[in-house]
């Protein structure tokens, strides 16, 4: 992607984070109308609904030929990723946001023919944002962050995992899950997809596991860990698809062939 067009883009999309942190901020206090989705706890209110409403009447009208896919549906239905699509999750951690008021995040990553241009994390209440471009390293806030650790191994690695890993009838039979757990320092469990790649980025957890994400959960994150030297598969090592949901395994590159190795001994 042209680097004016890029700047221009990335300013204009962390503008639009930043006001819809502040719309989310002014209007969470107010009754939230709490639906479900594809299951009793897949949580959506109508701030999720209002601010994806808001990136994509924003972006339609100052880029009308870029696309837009958006967890809660009102961007394009795409079947591919060529020229310049916005993948947003306008809350991400919906049910920290219902329960908490706190640990949730909007996602924005901006791709241009498949490939991760710019990716945008805000932890609103923390009022922290994660941003990166392609090639020019990734920020929390002013602060650059440092390459990722040469000096680290499974057993002094603290993970992100939900407990349903440990459950059964999972990707991964549970024994070894919980060998998985007893052999890494420790786990983490944050409840925001997007929160655990940018606190992977930041260096303060090593790696991320989920069962199945959506590309809206993970658009962003993989844009931003990737600017300090992590990487992104799938927890058999594919590629990602971000037209598809997938297993997700983010993570510092030393840790990586030996935790999709771990788990492939239990892999259903
Ligand atoms: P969401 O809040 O945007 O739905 C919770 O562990 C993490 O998994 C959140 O990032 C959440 O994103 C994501 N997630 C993806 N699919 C989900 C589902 N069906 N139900 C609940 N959380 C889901
Ligand atoms: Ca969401």
């Amino acid at each position: 992607m042209d680097e004016t067009i890029r700047n221009d883009i990335y300013d204009q999309a962390v503008q639009w984070v930043l006001e819809a942190g502040t719309i989310i901020k002014d209007e969470m206090n107010a009754p939230l109308d709490i639906e479900t989705k594809s299951n009793p706890n897949d949580l959506v209110t109508v701030l999720d609904k209002r601010i994806e409403a808001y990136f994509v009447k924003n972006i339609k009208e100052q880029y009308s030929n870029h696309l837009i896919v958006g967890e809660e549906g009102y961007g394009d239905s795409i079947t591919s990723l060529k020229g310049t699509v916005w993948i947003i999750d306008p809350i991400d951690g919906t049910m920290n946001f219902v329960h908490q008021k706190r640990n949730f995040a909007i996602s924005v990553g901006i791709y241009q023919d498949g490939v991760g241009e710019i990716g945008i994390i805000y932890d609103v209440m923390s009022d922290i944002l994660y941003h990166a471009k392609k090639g020019e390293g990734a920020y929390k806030n002013k602060e650059k962050l440092p390459q990722l650790t040469t000096d680290v191994k499974l057993t002094n690695a603290i993970i992100g995992m939900n407990h349903f890993w440990l459950c059964k009838n999972r990707l991964v039979d549970e024994t070894t899950t919980q060998d998985f757990v007893k052999e890494v320092r420790g786990t983490r469990s944050y409840g925001s997809a997007a929160l655990e790649f940018a606190y992977t980025a930041e260096g303060i957890e090593n790696g991320y596991l989920s069962l199945g994400l959506s590309p809206w959960d993970v658009a962003a994150g993989i844009v931003i860990v990737n600017e300090v030297g992590g990487v992104t598969t799938d927890i058999d090592g594919n590629k990602i698809n971000m037209l598809e949901k997938s297993s997700i395994l983010t993570c510092n590159p030393i840790l990586q062939d030996e935790i999709i190795s771990f788990l492939q001994r239990g892999r259903k």
